[in-house]
């Protein structure tokens, strides 16, 4: 372990005007601490309210009486905050570039009166399907406008929308439309990406087998490939929104009443819905799109992400709408037709701030820098990424050939339970560290635990788990239905404080330095698969007697999925075996889990207890298996040369 600070990267020329420079951010830190029912009572103010709250903060952390309410009286409505209220002053700005997969085709401009009359026309869609306020709504779309409509629409009528990504398999959306309840499933009828088309509309028909009869389907014909078609339960909803009215009045929502479900992977058992609200969450999406992406008037910005996951929610449709931003939405992927794609799209739309993902930069790295040299991106101010640590190296190849030393880049560390940002820099407050998300935002009290005592460690130069002290206000508020399992997972283990699941490093500088996951979580591609979901995907084979899928570190994807698979007695391994366990892991949750590497294991290391001794099966993943610990516990200590000897990983 290394505590010695790396040595800060300064803040380039041009960021003096930023909103928030390192003064104010020392001063406004400091009160957003020590006094955070008027630092938040007045950032609450960045929204309108129909009822204005009179009371701010509510929260509770121990376990047992976990309550978080914020604004609680208030009463607002999302929709209207990000379409209505931009209406006065900017209805003819554009709101959402859409920039579709084919390079070929013409990028759409939807401005703030054209979104206006789609939200309204899409909730009286919804209405005249019977859907009421509470109600629950699966999102099943590609990254197209009808989503960002889709969403705005069950804002505007009170239903609680939950979006599944459109990379999942038919079961499971299955399981999300069952566990939430929904009425609605609101699909496309195919999805082209990178060239190809992706069949939603017959993977929502596959799915609504296993659910109830009442699920309605709202397809949007998008592409118009033909699909199965069934009436009375298939609604085409561009042709619905032709005949109802432009006009769906608001819904006054209470601040604290939820404004979707997102389903999140876990350490254990099923995905778990992570209710977010409407006042806390909105507050804390725009409030950081605002300061991370030093945001102003004019300015266009594009998040890579998909709106099935949280990043898509925050930085593509709530934060920038909620500021009257123009945001950008990209149904492609970065490498079709080239790997110069992304920088294209920069350079076409004048894109001022780009938010990805590190393995993204990864992959484009390794396509060699003449991609990005092609392409004008004199219009980039700031570059960000999400979701899993950035390695040096690409953090640099970002700085140096995407910004030309000139963008500040912001590694936002945050998760699906944080609503937004929690560990980043600000462009012109915050001088930078290649690696590390370097400091809490406002509100934000990280501290560093031990995993043994669960007790508090100051000071610099130390590691541990990552707790947050004190709630802010774009945090969960439950799980979807399981009260009690939102408390087990974040504020048992460290009694007084929310668990994020993370490693983490504070170097002598206090700038935070992500490890990574602690718990039984692995980050493909920064996206989060509990193990416990893939390996009960892999023994639900009928060949398959046990599994144990551990992640393992991976050039690209940063973490790969390494599965040890224990077949049945009289069954023998073969390379078709392998390609059909493979390709039964894509149909039973989605391409993001197909295991990388599939390793035959006639034994697991177990304890005498029946314990898989996961350790062990880690390190052997890691091709470090010099350094196993104790395997003196072990049943059959033989099984673990077995494993080495037989490892998928030699590198
Ligand atoms: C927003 C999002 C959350 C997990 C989180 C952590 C990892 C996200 C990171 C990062 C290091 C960063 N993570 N951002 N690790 N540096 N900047 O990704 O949400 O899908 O819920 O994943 O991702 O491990 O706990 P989610």
């Amino acid at each position: 372990m290394t505590t010695a600070a790396a040595e800060k990267i300064a803040i380039p020329a041009g960021f003096e005007n930023a909103h928030v420079g390192p003064d104010r951010y020392a001063d406004l830190y400091a009160e957003s601490i020590s006094d955070p029912e008027a630092f938040w009572g007045r950032e609450g103010k960045r929204l309108d309210w129909i009822e204005p709250y009179t009371k701010v903060k509510n929260t509770n952390f121990a376990f047992g009486d976990v309550s978080i309410k914020w604004f609680e009286d208030g009463v607002l409505n999302a929709s209207v905050n990000c379409v209505d209220r931009h209406l006065k002053d900017r209805a003819d700005q554009t709101a959402i570039i859409f920039e579709p997969d084919d390079p070929q085709a013409e990028a759409q401009h939807i401005t703030y009166a054209e979104l206006s009359e789609k939200v309204n026309r899409f909730a009286n869609v919804l209405l005249s399907q019977g859907v009421m306020r509470g109600d629950r709504v699966v999102i099943y779309l590609p990254m197209i406008p009808e989503a960002a409509y889709a969403m705005l629409a069950c804002a505007r009528i009170g239903a609680i929308h939950s979006i599944v990504f459109a990379g999942f398999s038919p079961d499971a959306l299955a399981n999300r439309i069952n566990d939430s309840g929904a009425k609605v499933v609101i699909t496309a009828d195919t999805a082209p990406r990178g060239g190809r088309r992706t069949a939603l509309k017959s993977n929502t028909d596959a799915a609504l087998l296993h659910c109830s009869d009442r699920v309605r389907c709202l397809v949007v014909k998008h592409t118009g490939d033909q699909t199965t078609w069934i009436d009375g339960r298939d609604v085409d909803v561009k042709e619905q929104m032709k005949h109802v009215s432009p006009d769906c009045p608001p819904r006054p929502m209470g601040a604290e009443d939820p404004l979707f479900v997102l389903y999140t992977s876990g350490s254990t058992g099923k995905p778990k819905g992570v209710v977010h609200s409407t006042g806390g969450y909105l507050v804390y999406a725009a409030m950081t799109h605002q300061y991370t992406f030093d945001y102003k008037d004019g300015d266009i910005f594009w998040c890579t992400a998909d709106v099935g996951w949280v990043t898509g929610h925050s930085y593509i449709i709530y934060g920038p709408l909620a500021n009257g931003a123009t945001t950008l939405m990209f149904e492609g992927v970065p490498t079709y037709p080239d790997a110069g794609r992304f920088w294209e799209v920069c350079a076409k739309h004048k894109v001022n701030q780009f938010y990805t993902a590190p393995t993204a930069i990864r992959a484009l790295m390794g396509k060699g820098t003449e991609f990005v040299e092609k392409h004008d991106l004199s219009s980039l101010r700031i570059l960000g990424t999400v979701g899993e640590p950035i390695n040096p190296e690409a953090w640099n190849w970002y700085n140096d050939h995407v910004g030309k030393g000139k963008c500040p880049i912001v590694d936002t560390w945050w998760q699906t339970e944080t609503g937004g940002h929690l560990i980043t820099p600000l462009p012109g407050a915050t001088e930078t560290k290649p690696g590390s998300a370097t400091v809490p935002f406002f509100g934000v009290r990280p501290e560093i635990l031990d995993p043994s005592s669960a007790e508090r460690i100051d000071g610099n130069g130390v590691e541990g788990v990552l707790c947050i002290a004190d709630s802010w206000p774009g945090q969960m508020r439950t799980v979807w239905g399981d009260h009690q399992r939102f408390m087990e997972t974040y504020f048992q283990q460290y009694p007084g404080y929310y668990f994020t699941g993370d490693g983490c490093r504070r170097d002598e500088d206090g700038y935070y330095w992500i490890t990574g996951r602690v718990d039984d979580v692995i980050n493909v591609s920064g996206h989060r698969m509990g193990t416990a979901e893939v390996e009960s995907a892999l023994v639900a084979h009928e060949h398959v007697a046990e599994a144990a899928v551990v992640g393992y570190p991976h050039a690209l994807k940063g973490q790969g999925i390494y599965a040890y698979v224990t077949l049945m007695n009289g069954v023998e391994p073969s390379e078709e075996l392998r390609a059909e366990l493979e390709k039964w892991v894509r149909t039973e949750i989605g391409p993001i889990a197909k295991p990388d590497l599939i390793q035959w294991a006639p034994g697991m290391p177990k304890t005498r207890s029946g314990k898989i001794m996961r350790r062990i099966l880690r390190k052997i993943a890691e091709n470090d298996f010099g350094s196993l610990g104790d395997t003196s516990t072990l049943a059959e200590p033989e099984v673990v040369d077995e494993l080495i000897a037989n490892r998928m990983n030699r590198d």
